[in-house]
This record gives C-alpha cells, sequence and structure tokens, in this order.
C-alpha cells in the first residue's frame, strides 16, 4: 500500500489524468471522482473524466457531471495516469484501460479490493470513498477553509458521496471522521438540503410506481427474517421506465421490524442481477462471496447469468439460510 503522500507526489507531477470508478456508478463513485476532478482542474491540472456509463439523473446536478457522455471510455493519448475511486476490481471499471501503459492509482474503501494500481490506498474505515479523496485534496493542498464557488462545487460532491454511501449518516459505517468532515464542508457552505432533495426528491412518477409495484411482490422469508423482491424486465415495459438503480427500493425490506436481510433480485439481459442488505449482524459480503459477488459486510452484490429469478432466489436463500443458523 501507498501513503496519500506518495500518491499526491504522483498526481501533481503528472501532466494529464483520467479518473473514474465502477460500473453502474452510485453516488459515492460519482460524487469521489467528480470532487477529485473538479479538485485537479482548481490545481490547473488537465484532468479529466473517463466513463462507459452514464451518471444517473439524480447526481447530474454535480459539478462536470456532463463529461460522462458515453464518449471517453477509454485513455486519452497522453495520459500519464488513471485514477480509479471506489472500485475494488479491475473487471469492474467503467472504462478500457487494459492497453492502457500509464500508471493506474487505485483509491477505496471495499474489504475485497483485489490492489491492481501501480500505486494503492485502501482504508476499509472509510465510510465513503470521498473521506479518502477529502484528506488526499487536502495533502495536494486544497484546503476548504474559506468560502468560494470552486470548494462549494467540490464540497457539494464530496458531501453526496457521504450522504449516499451512509444512508444519510445512518449506516454503521458512520464514524466521528464522517461527521468532521461534513461539518467542514458545512462551514465553507455546502447546502445539505439542497444535494438531499436532489438526490432524494427527485423521482419522476413513473420511479415512485415501480416501488409500489416491487414492494408489492415482496416475501417474508425465512421465519420472516429475509425480505425479497423481485423485479423481472416486464415492469420496465409495464411503466415506461428505464430500471436503472434500485438502492432505494431494497432499503424498504430492511425498514420490517425483524427483518435482518433484504434482498432484491432483477431480471437482466444474461439472467438475474442481486443486491443484499443486512440490518446488523449477518455479512452478506459473505454470502454474496459464495455466489461469486463481492461487496461490504452489509451491502453487497451479485451478477448471476444464465439464472432466472426464481433460480437466483433459490441459490440466495440457500446461503442465507445457512448464516441464520
Ligand atoms: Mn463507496
Amino acid at each position: 500500500m501507498n501513503t496519500l503522500q506518495e500518491i499526491s507526489k504522483v498526481l501533481l507531477s503528472s501532466k494529464k489524468i483520467g479518473i473514474t470508478y465502477h460500473v453502474s456508478p452510485d453516488g459515492d463513485a460519482v460524487g469521489s471522482a467528480l470532487a477529485l476532478l473538479n479538485g485537479l482542474k482548481f490545481l490547473n491540472k488537465d484532468a479529466y473524466l473517463i466513463s462507459k456509463d452514464i451518471i444517473s439523473e439524480n447526481l447530474q446536478f454535480l459539478k462536470s457531471s456532463s463529461e460522462a457522455n458515453g464518449k471517453v471510455i477509454k485513455p486519452l493519448s497522453e495520459t500519464d495516469v488513471v485514477v480509479v475511486v471506489d472500485c475494488g476490481n479491475f473487471e469492474r471499471i467503467s472504462a478500457e484501460l487494459k492497453e492502457f501503459k500509464g500508471s493506474i492509482i487505485n483509491i477505496d474503501h471495499h474489504i475485497s479490493n483485489d490492489k491492481y494500481g501501480k500505486f494503492n490506498y485502501v482504508d476499509i474505515n472509510a465510510a465513503a470513498t470521498a473521506e479518502i479523496v477529502f484528506e488526499l485534496l487536502n495533502i495536494m493542498g486544497i484546503n476548504f477553509d474559506k468560502v468560494n464557488e470552486d470548494l462549494y462545487e467540490i464540497g457539494t460532491c464530496l458531501y453526496t458521496s457521504l450522504v449516499t454511501d451512509t444512508g444519510g449518516f445512518r449506516h454503521s459505517n458512520v464514524t466521528s471522521r464522517t461527521h468532521k468532515i461534513a461539518s467542514k464542508l458545512k462551514e465553507i457552505g455546502v447546502n445539505n438540503t439542497y444535494i438531499y432533495q436532489s438526490l432524494f426528491d427527485n423521482n419522476s412518477f413513473e420511479k415512485i410506481r415501480l416501488i409500489g409495484k416491487s414492494i408489492n411482490n415482496m416475501e417474508l422469508l425465512l421465519d420472516r427474517k429475509v425480505s425479497l423482491i423481485k423485479i423481472p424486465k416486464s415492469y420496465g415495459e409495464e411503466l415506461n421506465i428505464e430500471i436503472g438503480d434500485t438502492s432505494d427500493i431494497i432499503s424498504f425490506g430492511l425498514q420490517i421490524k425483524g427483518v435482518e436481510v433484504s434482498v432484491l433480485i432483477k431480471e437482466t439481459e444474461n439472467g438475474s442481477k442481486a443486491s443484499l442488505r443486512s440490518k446488523n449482524e449477518i455479512d452478506v459480503r459473505k454470502i454474496a462471496e459464495k455466489l461469486g459477488g463481492g461487496g461490504h459486510v452489509k451491502a453487497a452484490g451479485i451478477t448471476m447469468n444464465g439464472l432466472n429469478l426464481e433460480e437466483a432466489k433459490d441459490k440466495i436463500l440457500e446461503q442465507i439460510e445457512k448464516e441464520l443458523l
């Protein structure tokens, strides 16, 4: 592992820097990447975003999010360094890096990180990758100690990461450092209400109907300790909606008294894709890893190609049952 001082030096001595994140980027991936991107630009660095994904609509209020337009999916020529944030595995990077000859910097907080970079910094105690990016920016000379438009934009990206990766400062990954950073960002004028509304009070009517339809088919299983939602592709067609991020839907399962694990399985082109959330002690990462997936103790995911929703459900329940004993 490297230090953030070493990584800061590499970045400050690089001419052209690409930044990317994991596929289907969530709030932390996007917020961390854009905070770093806007920070490097603030330091007059030639930095740009590489992204195979389009950033989801509720994150498009973040500065420079429009750089993810589907056009830059691999490093531009003469790029010295590509920074990958919030991504544990090389295969999950939202950029084509197989032929890249420069250095990769891997900045992340996932326990299951393959250290695929030439430079690696993984802090599993960070609630969000943005906590690491905040520190890195400070080391590079960006101090969040005055009110200014650029710092406000960078701070808004960082705060968005903190809010999304902690479930609004609710999950057990939150530390005093998380709140200290949030406090610092609030001091320079970052608007928590604006961020919250942009993120969460910004759904289409169709999305709310999708939530309703999904909750309607929720099952309580294994002694009512497991909630399970299946989302077939047909829901998207019926409601005329692209079924994108469903992390808000899975959280409804955990709101039920006595539920320990919430499962959501989506039908995909190649089979199924499952997400798991844990309320207390159960390690869903362990369950996901047994089925070829990964993630965090309390939030994990599995791509299950070749399995339909029912088959995926059976496989997952079999593993959860072992953990519940
Ligand atoms: Mn994250």
